[in-house]
């Protein structure tokens, strides 16, 4: 789909001062309003976040380009979204062949931005940048004021993007200069929803500070004037600070006391690199191209990864840390235990891939590469201290690798003495095409006996996960190897785990987790989804893992021995359905609340739960498994504090966890 956007013409522009000659006209905002998925991705909540960012990217150039110091991004009441910055305010003269105000061309002129030109800005890139006419033409209206050269301009526009009136002076005020937008998203557009989740826009405001050092962004909800929150996001050190907030958040303790930062500049690109170990065994690296997460990596991640390992094998020999006749430390090995931040700033980047969460540009692997090649090997000579102290985390995890191995090759060898190695808790399923097959893993024994009874088993394949909840947290991959919860899903799944993880092997084409909707489900849940993004996240990628959706609620009408009812899946459908059944006016109505999916027959089960034509499933995407893996870490960890946070903070949901 986003391949389209390569067909959208590039603005030509001439390599001038930027002023109003550099934005030129391109077509107009139908085309977005037809297919806003080309443009935005979604028309869900992951769209209408997106049209947030799309603006505040426009701010936070100006900040880099160094004419403005802060950026002021309010949610109104009404999910109404207001950014403002004190940068030099879009042009607004008259365009010298749109023959309108510019930044009218700027909001109604796809791709009309200096940005796309070459001169103007130099940093733009994937489906960000795609601009503000976009936003223009999805909202069901957007103000625009611009304050300068003691003016204020304004315009509004309605309905996608049209006009009554063109840009025009309102006022006066002396020595103000920036830009204002305010805008409601289009509910015929979005349509599931136009309501903001403020810890959404948050965490992604707040990375753009992080990656773009000292600029300020002042971030409020004001929608509910009896509970106001509002934060300053503004990180002089940067990355740095990035690398600390998740350890911070993580409830991890760092190996030393200091981040490493490496940063290089090259022609036009820049890349900066900041990491640091701490106690857990998890690697948690993160890249960005144009201040756009690369979730699947690409050249720059690359670039890191080699030089990284390369580094620290040559330091370890050249101080006999590593002996002569010792193995070399492996990329998972120098890895484990890290959490580092890859940022690069291109003229053009290049994002690949299905979901376009990949850096192609070749040129930025060297960039970085050669970055911390030598400035690595520099700082580790500087800090004996440190370098010791990684050197040596690093040698002990390939000591735990190696005694993993040989765990894992007596496992194999022991499973192979079974005769057959498929978990005896597996009810299988006839089919062995892939393409059809789907394997239920269910919470409990009980839920398992009635999936079994409901399931198709042509194509269903039911296993009940039982044995205590394991810490895999602190546990190594050895430690996986011999768990009793986690094996019959890997033995069951037959694809193996870690780097000997082959999705060629996997025995079912849909796997779908199945528990409750309490908070031993969440439990579950998150157990499962932390385990698969850690040791087969290929799987999430490659997008074979669900979360079934049972539902919530019966709604039943009773009128003598006639029964009608309804399933629901939110409060709200409860609520909708008990309405609906009330205005018929005769009955009486029933709601059976669905404490697990114990309560339900197999009947009832397979209607609203499993079978193809008339359940609900959501696919898991990387990003909800990224979100797991945190929770799990919160959770499980050591740490008290954050998971105290974490607690109040979700209330609601995780209200009786021991711990
Ligand atoms: C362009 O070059 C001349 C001076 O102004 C430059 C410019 O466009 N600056 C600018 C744009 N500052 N802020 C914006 C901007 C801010 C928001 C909130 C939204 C949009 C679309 C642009």
């Amino acid at each position: 789909m986003m391949e389209n956007m390569n067909d959208i013409p590039e603005v030509i522009a001439p390599d001038t001062d930027y002023d109003e000659n550099q934005i030129q006209v391109l077509e107009g905002l139908e085309h977005v309003r037809k297919r806003p998925g080309m443009y935005i991705g979604s028309t869900g909540p992951k769209g209408l976040h997106h049209l947030v960012y799309e603006i505040v990217d426009n701010a936070i150039d100006e900040a880099l380009a160094g004419f403005c110091s802060e950026i002021k991004v309010n949610i109104l009441p009404g999910d109404v979204i207001e950014v403002s910055d004190n940068g030099r305010g879009i042009p607004v003269g008259i365009h010298p062949t749109a023959g309108i105000s510019a930044a009218t061309v700027v909001f109604t002129m796809l791709n009309a931005g200096g940005k796309f030109g070459g001169g103007g800005y130099k940093v733009a890139g994937g489906l960000h940048g795609v601009g503000a006419s976009v936003v223009n033409a999805l909202s069901e209206w957007l103000e625009l004021t611009v304050y300068k050269d003691g003016d204020i301009y304004f315009q509004r526009f309605e309905n996608g993007g049209s006009y009554n009136e063109e840009m025009k002076v309102i006022g006066h005020e002396e020595g103000r200069t920036g830009t204002t937008v305010r805008f409601k998203a289009d509910p015929a557009v979005f349509t599931e929803t136009t309501v903001y989740d403020y810890e959404v826009l948050l965490k992604r405001l707040r990375e753009q500070a992080f990656l773009n050092a000292g600029v300020k962004i002042i971030f409020s909800d004001l929608r509910d004037e009896e509970n106001i929150q509002s934060e300053v996001l503004c990180y002089e050190g940067g990355i740095r600070q990035f690398v600390e907030h998740i350890h911070h958040v993580k409830g991890y303790e760092p190996l030393s006391d200091e981040v490493v930062y490496l940063s290089m500049k090259k022609d036009d690109m820049t890349a900066e690199v900041a990491f640091m170990w701490n106690d857990s065994y998890n690697e948690d690296v993160r890249s960005f191209a144009n201040n756009i997460h690369t979730t699947d990596g690409g050249s720059h991640e690359n670039g890191f990864k080699n030089a990284l390992t390369k580094v620290l094998n040559e330091y370890g020999k050249k101080f006999n840390i590593i002996k002569e006749n010792q193995d070399k430390l492996t990329g998972d090995d120098v890895r484990e235990g890290i959490t580092a931040i890859v940022s690069v700033k291109l003229t053009n980047c290049e994002f690949e891939g299905q979901t376009k969460g990949r850096l192609g540009n070749p040129e930025a692997r060297p960039l970085v590469e050669n970055m911390v090649t030598e400035k690595l090997a520099y700082y580790l000579d500087e800090h004996p201290q440190e370098a010791r102290l990684i050197l040596e985390k690093t040698i002990n995890a390939q000591k735990a690798r190696e005694a993993a191995k040989k765990a894992r090759e007596t496992a194999r060898r022991k499973s192979a003495m079974d005769s057959a190695s498929l978990p005896g808790k597996l009810t299988d399923c006839y089919d062995k095409n892939t393409a059809m097959t789907e394997l239920y893993i269910v919470e409990g024994d009980s839920a398992g006996g009635t999936a079994k009874a409901a399931r198709s088993a042509q194509y269903q394949a039911i296993l009940p996960l039982w044995g205590k909840m394991l810490n895999v947290e602190k546990a190594r991959l050895d430690r996986v190897y011999t768990n009793e919860k986690l094996m019959p899903v890997v033995a069951a799944l037959g694809t193996s785990i870690g780097e000997d993880f082959d999705i060629s092997k996997l025995r079912y084409g849909k796997i779908v987790i199945m528990s409750d909707a309490d908070v031993d489900g969440y439990h579950i849940r998150t157990l499962m989804l932390t385990f698969f993004f850690r040791y087969m996240r290929e799987l999430i990628t490659n997008g074979n893992v669900y979360i079934a959706q049972p539902p919530l609620f019966k709604v039943a009408k009773r009128k003598g021995k006639k029964e009608e009812y309804k399933y629901a899946f939110s409060e709200e459908e409860r609520d909708q359905y008990t309405r609906e059944f009330e205005a018929q006016g005769d009955g009486n109505i029933n709601i059976q609340r669905y404490k697990g999916l114990g309560e339900m027959d197999a009947d009832q089960l397979w209607d609203t739960t499993m079978n193809p034509e008339t359940r609900i499933m959501l696919r898991v995407n990387i990003e909800d498994a990224a979100k797991a893996d945190e929770t799990f870490s919160i959770l499980m960890g050591d740490k008290v504090e954050p998971r105290k946070e974490f607690i109040e903070k979700n209330a609601g949901y995780v209200q009786n966890l021991d711990f």
